[in-house]
């Protein structure tokens, strides 16, 4: 049998977590033949909730699942793990100024990338979901060095798979005859959903570039963008909940994806794309925002 792996899951008390962590104990994240030892931190205020979920575990008697660590101590959460999942997070709270919440997460990435530092396997894969996601993983690589950068990441599986499900719709496909889509920047609403290197192989057909199948410009250019960008607040709307089943799901997608890739050639491989003005735009428009998001996050370290 397959040693298990040690995955972490912070913020494992919350709705993300809760949907998160049955994926990750059924095989969803790492295969229906690997073990898991499922590690999870959540805060002092969510002790109880957190035991209600290992309970739950139990109670599953997931096959796979070999134990559970349920802590609110980042240094016992961090031992030995081979995947970090991070999830927990400062969330923006009514009438909170932006700098506020910036500093809340840095000083929370801040110490769990020291605890992984010291804590984590060599080789520790690290995908971070906690919203601003992109820059709680630039503080998190910043303060665990020894981790390789390349092992560092956060979540834009969401967007993409959104970006998949609205073209999915649109083409009455499913979504596996869509591929090669790419969100670039920030994952907020000045993100990229980008198509431009898309193709989609209509069924008893061969494989078309999507701009030509969807055949509306004005659409792809417009609509089709801006409801990537807004679907986390339209789900907020409907649900009365931002969205976490897609998030899990996402998450799990992200890192099968991601050990499978290294499992084939080792490393993850850049391609050369050619960028036209209006995606130049975009694109440089999302970058700028990453700029400022790491200016005010290092202005919270001093
Ligand atoms: P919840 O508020 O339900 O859960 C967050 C959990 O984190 C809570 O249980 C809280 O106690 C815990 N927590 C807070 N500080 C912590 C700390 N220092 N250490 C460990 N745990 C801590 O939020 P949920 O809906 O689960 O969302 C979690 C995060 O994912 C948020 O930051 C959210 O913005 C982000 N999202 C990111 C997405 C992405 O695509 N990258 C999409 C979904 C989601 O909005």
């Amino acid at each position: 049998a397959k040693e298990p792996v040690r995955v972490l899951v912070t913020g494992a008390a919350g709705q993300i977590g809760y949907a998160l962590v049955p994926m990750i104990a059924r095989g969803v994240m790492l295969g229906s033949d690997q073990p898991i030892i499922l590690h999870m931190l959540d805060i002092e205020p969510a002790t109880e909730a957190l035991n209600g979920v290992k309970m739950e575990l139990v109670d599953a008697a997931f096959p796979l699942l070999m134990d559970v660590v349920a802590t609110t101590d980042a240094m016992v959460a961090c031992k030995g793990v081979n995947i970090a999942v991070m999830v927990g997070g400062f969330p923006r709270k009514e009438g909170m100024e932006r700098k506020d919440v910036m500093s809340k997460n840095v000083s929370i990435y801040k110490a769990q990338a020291s605890a992984l530092e010291k804590q984590a396997a060599p080789d520790c894969k690290v995908l971070v979901v906690a919203n601003p996601a992109n820059t709680n993983a630039l503080i998190l690589k910043e303060f665990a060095p020894s981790i390789p950068e390349k092992n560092i990441t956060c979540l834009t599986r969401l967007d993409h798979n959104r970006a998949l499900g609205q073209l999915s719709e649109r083409l009455k496909i499913h979504v596996g005859q869509v591929k090669n889509v790419i969100i670039w920047g920030n994952h907020s609403s000045t993100q990229y959903p980008d198509v431009n290197h898309a193709t989609v192989t209509p069924t008893n057909s061969e494989e078309k570039p999507v701009r030509s199948v969807v055949a509306d410009d004005n659409w792809l250019n417009t609509e089709f963008i801006t409801t990537v960008q807004q679907r986390g607040a339209a789900i907020i709307k409907a649900r009365k909940l931002s969205s976490a089943l897609s998030a899990a799901s996402a998450a799990c997608d992200h890192i099968r994806d991601w050990l499978h890739v290294i499992k084939d050639n080792g490393q993850l491989f850049r391609v050369r794309l050619k960028i036209d003005d209006f995606s130049r735009e975009k694109m440089d428009a999302t970058a700028k925002e990453l700029v400022e998001e790491k200016t005010l996050a290092y202005s919270c370290l001093n």
